[in-house]
């Protein structure tokens, strides 16, 4: 207080009991001191105050966008997914190995062949015989026997066969046999099957191929 009472320049704005203001220098001791300064020139401006609080964010800017960087790495493998759906059937394969087949086929087919020349072959000589009111001869006995063979002086058939059934011997007439004169070993249906019956020489019978060419002897009735 008493620093600022010394400056003769000191200046002061007080307030007094009087009715009107004055300055100090009148009325020193009637004023109040309210608030003193020294006159000066101004000064140099202060320094900047502190940073405000930050402020909303702005707009987004209008400046071109930068080119798309290059694909990232492979991702690792996904999970196995679950079974498809069962597929439609396959068309039916190739058939199997016919070699067999095709060889049994053709065997049959040769004996069937085989068995029609036989048929037509006792036909023809049934034929034959009958057209002379005759059939082929049958020996009964030995004596037939040995008639037939006197008149065929060779081979010759006798209408006797099994080819109904194999090894069942009947007359082409007719009827199971009464007689028989056979080989020894015969008959044996030889080879690919003998069905026909032939007189020998000696009056023995052989059972033949009926595709064997021999004469046939046809006996007629008395
Ligand atoms: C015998 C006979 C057959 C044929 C053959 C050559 O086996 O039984 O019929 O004559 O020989
Ligand atoms: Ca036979
Ligand atoms: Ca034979």
């Amino acid at each position: 207080m008493f620093w600022f009472v010394s400056l003769p320049t000191l200046l002061c704005v007080v307030t007094v009991s009087f009715s009107e203001p004055t300055t100090c220098e009148d009325s020193q001791k009637a004023c109040s001191v309210i608030a003193c300064g020294i006159p000066v020139t101004n000064g140099t401006p202060g320094r900047d105050g502190r940073d405000g609080a930050k402020g909303e964010k702005g707009e987004p800017g209008q400046g071109l966008r930068g080119l798309q960087g290059p694909p990232g790495k492979l991702g690792p493998p996904g999970s196995r997914g679950s079974p498809g759906p069962q597929g439609v059937k396959g068309q039916k394969g190739d058939r199997g190995d016919s070699s067999v087949t095709e060889t049994k086929l053709a065997n049959l087919e040769r004996e069937l062949r085989s068995l029609e020349v036989e048929l037509d072959r006792i036909k023809k000589l049934k034929a034959l015989c009958a057209e002379l009111q005759a059939s082929v001869a049958t020996p009964k006995n030995a004596e037939e026997n040995k008639a037939i063979m006197d008149v065929a002086n060779d081979h010759a058939f006798l209408g006797i066969t099994d080819e109904v059934t194999e090894g069942q011997f009947v007359y082409v007439t007719g009827g199971r046999l009464t007689y028989s004169n056979w080989k020894k070993n015969e008959p044996n249906d030889f080879d690919s099957g003998e069905d026909c019956v032939c007189l020998l020489k000696d009056g023995l019978w052989n059972d033949i191929s009926c595709s064997s060419s021999f004469v046939a002897v046809c006996e007629f009735p008395a």
